[in-house]
């Protein structure tokens, strides 16, 4: 028998690790990725439908402390076992199941969480992002340039952002790479223009009097300069700075959304909804902003096309107010393993994809076939014959 509409009963899910070169390394403070290693997951209920989601989780601890190889061990040891097989009423129920008793890990919860969203919007025949409460249909774009070599190097990939459109740049920044970059891009790219720097938590409070300087520039925002997990630093730091600061790494539940909000830590939020375990806790931080009047906008992190769908999906939700990370395809790979690949439009959007139910693109079974380096298959137990 068909199960009744709202619910998930998913039966069996794959993991597969793909390997996709980026078209050039990308440098942030603390390393450099040349090739992404790439966990995508095929997740299919009891009555045969199936969505393809990802883990974004990196190949290195450098940005947080879960990696493809703890989320392929967390999905396949704790995260599978408490959903296959389980009926759950809607996809929200999947949060309070994953986070009972289990700590951490929330790139690896959110790829089963969220990959449960795209099931349920499939089967009630709506696209991703309307499922999710999404009303935007374009959605601002702009591009997150890694460390350069030379301020030259930074000011000819920021002229070219522009040149295709961008309506948004970040500069990655670091002690050393920082003020002399963001002056050279500035200056060269003009006024208008929004522009913003990402530190990934390179600096700590001793450096205050240093990033006042990034006041002359007319920054959107300054994301994460200080210690991955602080609240309390970035508020002392905001207080000296006029430049809005954003919170990326910090912000890993509606609890600490709502902190950084009492204690002044920053005034916009970058929400990445694996860093925050899943949609559930993403909308939850959405709309905890959004009755602030905090603006959020969505951050990448280096997805294939299949994780940038549900970024995409995401960004469309209302307080969705400045330009995500959402590059094209083209911008990071040769080829990319969904069709249509992602693009941008003259105006510097992307398409929200609503002609479809589900996350609006079709995964290259053939080319993913070619690409996987591992496949782990993990199925409910069967049922006992009664
Ligand atoms: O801090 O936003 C970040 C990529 C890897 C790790 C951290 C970050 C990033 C990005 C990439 O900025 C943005 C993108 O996916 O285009
Ligand atoms: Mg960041």
């Amino acid at each position: 028998m068909p199960e009744a509409a709202g619910t998930l009963h998913v039966n069996r899910i794959v993991l597969r690790e793909i390997r996709l070169p980026l078209k050039e390394p990308f440098r942030i403070s603390s390393g450099v990725v040349t090739e992404r290693r790439i966990l995508l997951l095929q997740l299919q209920d009891a009555d045969g439908a199936e969505v393809w989601a990802e883990c974004v989780a990196g190949e290195q601890p450098n940005y947080s402390a879960e990696t493809i190889d703890t989320a392929w061990h967390a999905i396949t040891t704790w995260i599978a076992p408490r959903v296959l097989g389980r009926r759950f009423d809607a996809p929200g129920a999947l949060r309070p199941a994953l986070e009972r008793d289990f700590r951490g890990h929330p790139m690896a919860k959110a790829a089963v969480e969220m990959g449960c969203w795209a099931l349920a919007a499939t089967r009630a025949g709506e696209p991703l992002a309307r499922f999710l409460g999404g009303t935007q249909s374009r959605i601002l774009t702009g591009i997150s340039l890694g460390i350069q070599a030379t301020p030259d190097a930074l000011t000819d990939r920021a002229l070219a952002a522009r040149a295709a459109g961008y309506r948004k740049i970040k500069l990655k920044i670091q002690p050393g790479s920082d003020v002399e970059f963001v002056a050279a891009v500035r200056a060269a790219i003009g006024p208008h223009i929004a522009l913003m720097a990402d530190a990934n938590s390179a600096y700590t409070l001793t450096d205050a009097a240093h990033l006042e300087q990034l006041d002359a520039f007319g920054l959107t925002m300054l994301e994460q300069p200080l210690g991955r997990d602080d609240l309390v630093q970035h508020a002392e730091l905001q207080r000296r700075l006029a430049t809005p600061l954003c919170l990326d790494e910090s912000i890993t539940d509606v609890d600490r959304a709502r902190d950084m909000i009492t204690l002044g830590s920053g005034r916009i939020v970058n929400i990445k909804p694996g860093r925050v375990g899943g949609f559930a806790s993403s909308i939850a931080i959405h709309d905890l902003c959004r009755d602030a009047g905090i603006p959020v906008w969505c951050g990448g992190m280096l997805e294939s096309g299949v994780g940038r769908a549900y970024n995409v999906a995401l960004a469309s939700l209302p307080n969705f107010l400045l330009p995500g990370d959402l590059s094209p395809s083209a911008r990071y790979w040769e080829r990319d393993v969904v069709t249509p690949e992602w693009t941008m439009d003259a105006q510097g959007q992307v398409t929200v994809p609503l002609e479809q139910p589900g996350i609006g693109v079709t995964v290259d079974t053939n080319r993913i076939d070619d690409l996987t380096q591992r496949h782990e298959v993990l199925a409910a137990p069967r049922p006992a014959l009664t």
